[in-house]
């Protein structure tokens, strides 16, 4: 069921990001080659189907969501790209492939994640991308720029660089995800409820909260997989330092206390759209998907 969910949103985004990466003179091929090879390599796309199925949930048409799917996506594989770099994780493999820096270089790989945040916001403003009210289009914007921004992503990133090699406590690596990876999640699901036509302050804040916990379960579902999957540990293990001195959930938690903890997570998420009807049923399955995930 989701993944005939993920085949149609699939077809509705990709077509649009596709087209993104046209070079417009011959001496900036390579850019928009290292742009495309970032975005249009295997990505499992969760925060576009984010967006459109909160779009959805709200009885919205998906179609007004695009651009914000688009968007968001964007801006996720510019923070893989630049997280990859050896500055950051020095990761040399990504989805199965060499990452952007080792296909290209690194001086490719930083500008190509600056143009991919820059277009983020360019297709979000676009009207034939996110055909909604101009004043709701600008709400939607400074969102996502909050949420991508030191205010967000950039700041979680920021938070754990802060504490490189030191053991944190649970408390500390929520703080750290609810900004790193929680704050584009949280985005998603707003924007595409935003997106998907007028709606009440408690229908965002019921969203939220079904957002809050779904990132988080995405994160200790991601840290259950680096050491349940062992194509992720192989691909690691080629020339990262990501893995090095980490506090995960299954560190602070053990095991299986870390799976109990996502699938709480999950339910809390389900429980935060109690007052949806079946048109939330894309979301609720969204939520499952997350923990279940086994990629
Ligand atoms: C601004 C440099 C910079 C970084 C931002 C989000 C982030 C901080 C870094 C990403 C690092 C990372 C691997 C975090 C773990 C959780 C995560 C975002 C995993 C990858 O997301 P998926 O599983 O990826 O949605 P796909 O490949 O499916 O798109």
């Amino acid at each position: 069921m989701i993944a005939a969910y993920q085949s149609y949103c699939q077809s509705l985004v990709d077509p649009v990001l596709e087209q993104l990466f046209q070079a417009p003179h011959a001496n900036m091929t390579r850019l928009y080659e290292a742009m495309r090879y970032s975005v249009m390599n295997g990505g499992k796309r969760v925060r576009p189907l984010l967006v459109l199925a909160s779009c959805e949930a709200v009885a919205g048409d998906p179609k007004r969501a695009i651009g914000a799917a688009c968007a968001v996506e964007l801006i996720h594989a510019y923070s893989l790209v630049h997280d990859d770099l050896p500055a950051m994780d020095n990761d040399a493999w990504r989805r199965g492939q060499p990452t952007t820096h080792i296909a290209f270089d690194e001086a490719y790989a930083i500008l190509a994640g600056d143009a991919l945040q820059a277009l983020a916001f360019e297709v979000l403003c676009d009207v034939v991308h996110s055909p909604v009210p101009e004043s709701t289009r600008l709400q939607m914007l400074q969102l996502l720029t909050k949420a991508a921004g030191a205010a967000g992503m950039v700041g979680g990133q920021a938070i754990d660089l802060s504490a490189t090699g030191q053991q944190v406590d649970q408390q500390h690596l929520e703080h750290m995800h609810r900004h790193k990876t929680g704050a584009l999640i949280r985005a998603s699901v707003v924007l595409g409820g935003m997106a998907g036509g007028t709606v009440s302050d408690s229908c965002l804040a019921s969203l939220t909260s079904y957002a809050e916990a779904v990132g988080l379960a995405f994160q200790v579902q991601d840290d259950i997989l680096d050491i349940t999957s062992s194509t992720q540990v192989l691909g690691k293990q080629q020339g990262s330092d990501s893995q090095q001195a980490k506090s995960t959930y299954p560190n602070l938690l053990g095991l299986q206390k870390a799976q109990q903890y996502a699938l709480h997570l999950r339910d809390q998420a389900l429980a935060a759209l109690d007052s949806f009807d079946s048109k939330a049923d894309p979301l609720r399955q969204l939520a499952d998907y997350i923990v279940q995930r086994k990629n």
